[in-house]
């Protein structure tokens, strides 16, 4: 027993060992086009990195080397295999650039998203059950509550006449504010209500602010200058800004489930998912968080689940005023439920075609674009298909050195026409659907036809838009359960077009890519909306 155990710790030692001293595979890819910047500013200036990235696959192979900043290079992923091994050792042998953890430690400070190694892990599980299935349930009824809000408020706007103009963009921002702010934390930002929040100021100045050059340059050096990280850009003074507006409202919650615990309050049960978590901490769970820890979590919610649902749901809104006949069936499907709303089991399992349509506005419109990675020490990546080295070598896998950029565009995977056939590129909820399946998933949903190939990525049934992983996005039941809440409730009681014929929609980058109608002053979304 002792020599198994020895003999495995010395294998341990040796290809950590070896790993430090990987020499790596020399790869083919795109030529320089600027010393200086490598390909980095094609893809900052790029409407459509995704198509870039596409492209360089088909030229030079699923496994590709990017020239990057000062003459160095980074590799990207879009092999399946490599991509799955990528993912799964994050954390372990990949972690975030300093800049951006930077910018995550100012606004969060030491929170999940930044920790890594056993720090991660222990705070990871800490969390987990705060975001069950169980837990998410429990909160599902505020997600409806907010959603009929914006019922109530739209339906008085729709006095005069039955259809109208509503800039539906500002709505869904204060649906997923207001959200997260009740059922993440027990907080009513109050914003469907009209209620100013200076979070909310904070948070649409990520959308309107344009990057300063310093704050430009920071990101692009910053790889090879880490030291930069300290500069003070207007970005990072954003992300100050962030964490002294929300300091408040996560403290005051911290000392409202204290003084619930100690029967000050009593008849007020705070079942929020941060509540749970204090709540148990209270108890002498094993894994403990310091009060420090869960302040910064608080934050990280706001972060991490405040503007990816607002995008995912204002995505939603476009496709379906795009398309009419999609629109009509997902109705269809939902006026089951005259009466009452669908229960937390219902959206999750019991609606196939409100999935199908979920499913398909992450794929094709996922608010995280690419995950960058650092690799912290040397790995061997294996590959689904052998592509050709620099020298013409056939390689069915990939040494990476410690310290090599590696790079995962999660906006090319997820409709890359390799993975997804030729209407890669089109909103067809219906690839959901295929009865052909091997179901994965369970209960009604068939989910998707094994003639893709994307059914070798993991991820979430099998998209990249929550990553994958140790890191995979830890709020996606809470996400899921609020996307589909808002989405049937306002598809049940309004029918969205487009404003006119002319109107087109098209990407605004702020840090994550919103929708926008052409010719729009900000980043608005009026779409015709109509009682029904
Ligand atoms: C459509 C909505 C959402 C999308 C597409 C999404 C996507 C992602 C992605 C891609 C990551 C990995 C980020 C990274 O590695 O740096 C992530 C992490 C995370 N997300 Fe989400 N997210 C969504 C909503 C939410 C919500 C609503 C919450 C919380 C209530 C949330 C909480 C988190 C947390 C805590 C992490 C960090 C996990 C870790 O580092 O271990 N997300 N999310
Ligand atoms: C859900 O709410 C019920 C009733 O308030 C409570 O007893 C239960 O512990 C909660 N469960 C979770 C996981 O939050
Ligand atoms: C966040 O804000 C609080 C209160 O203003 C401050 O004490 C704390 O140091 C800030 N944290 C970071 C990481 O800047
Ligand atoms: C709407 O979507 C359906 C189903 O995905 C598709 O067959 C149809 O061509 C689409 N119509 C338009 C106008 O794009
Ligand atoms: C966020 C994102 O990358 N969206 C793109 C997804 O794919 C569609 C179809 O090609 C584009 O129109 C989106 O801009």
């Amino acid at each position: 027993m002792v020599l198994v155990s020895a003999s495995v710790w010395l294998f341990l030692r040796v290809s950590r060992l070896t790993r430090r001293y990987l020499v790596g595979t020399r790869l083919r890819g795109p030529p320089r086009a600027n010393w200086f910047l490598g390909q980095g500013h094609m893809l900052l200036a790029s409407k459509d990195a995704g198509s870039l990235f596409e492209g360089w696959e088909k030229e030079y192979g699923s496994v590709y080397a990017l020239p990057t900043t000062f003459g160095m290079s980074g590799i990207v992923l879009c092999d399946p295999k490599a991509v799955s091994h990528f993912y799964q050792y994050e954390t372990a042998r990949y972690d975030k650039e300093e800049v951006a953890k930077s910018f995550f430690k100012a606004s969060t400070g030491d929170s999940l998203i930044i920790a890594v190694g056993d720090s991660h892990k222990r705070q990871r599980k800490a969390m987990t059950p705060a975001f069950s299935n169980a837990a998410i349930r429990n909160v599902t009824g505020t997600f409806y509550d907010s959603a009929y809000k914006v019922t109530d408020a739209w339906t008085s706007i729709l006095e005069e006449s039955d259809s109208s103009i509503i800039e539906v963009q500002g709505w869904m921002s204060r649906v997923s504010l207001d959200s997260i702010g009740i059922a993440g934390f027990s907080h009513d930002f109050g914003t469907i209500d009209g209620k100013h929040s200076d979070v909310a100021d904070v948070l649409d100045r990520f959308t309107s602010t344009k990057p300063s050059l310093a704050a430009i340059a920071v990101t692009i050096l910053g790889p090879i200058f880490p030291a930069l990280k300290h500069v003070p850009t207007n970005m990072l003074q954003l992300f100050k800004n962030l964490n002294s507006t929300v300091e408040a409202a996560a403290k005051e919650l911290i000392e409202r489930v204290r003084q619930e615990k100690m029967g000050l309050m009593p008849g007020r049960e705070d079942k929020s998912v941060i509540g749970l978590l204090i709540k148990s901490r209270a108890e002498g769970a094993e894994l403990y968080m310091s009060e420090d820890e869960v302040l910064s979590q608080i934050k990280l919610l706001l972060v991490a689940g405040y503007e990816t649902t607002s995008i995912s749901l204002s995505w939603a809104l476009v496709e379906l005023a795009q398309n009419q006949s999609i629109q009509d069936k997902l109705r269809g499907e939902l006026l089951h439920f005259s009466g009452n709303d669908p229960t937390y089991e219902q959206l999750t399992n019991g609606l196939p075609y409100l999935d199908a349509v979920v499913c398909e506005i992450l794929r094709v419109h996922s608010p995280a674009q690419e995950t960058t990675r650092i690799a912290t020490e040397g790995d061997i990546i294996p590959l689904s298909e052998p592509i050709t080295d620099a020298y013409g070598t056939l390689m069915d896998h990939v040494v990476i050195e410690k310290g090599t950029q590696v790079t995962v565009s999660i906006e090319h995977m997820n409709r890359s026409e390799k993975l997804w056939g030729p209407d890669a590129k089109r909103f067809v909820p219906e690839r959901w659907l295929n009865a052909n399946s091997n179901s994965d998933v369970g209960g009604v949903i068939v989910g998707l036809d094994p003639a893709y190939r994307a059914r070798e990525i993991q991820g979430y049934k099998h998209i990249l838009s929550f990553a994958d992983g140790p890191r995979m996005c830890l709020g996606r039941a809470f996400a899921l359960a609020e996307f589909k809440a808002v989405l049937c409730t306002l598809v049940r009681n309004f029918k969205f077009e487009m404003r006119d014929e002319k109107a087109e929609v098209e990407i605004a980058r702020g840090i994550l890519a919103r929708p926008r109608i052409v010719g729009e002053e900000k980043v608005d979304l009026p779409l015709r909306v109509t009682r029904l």
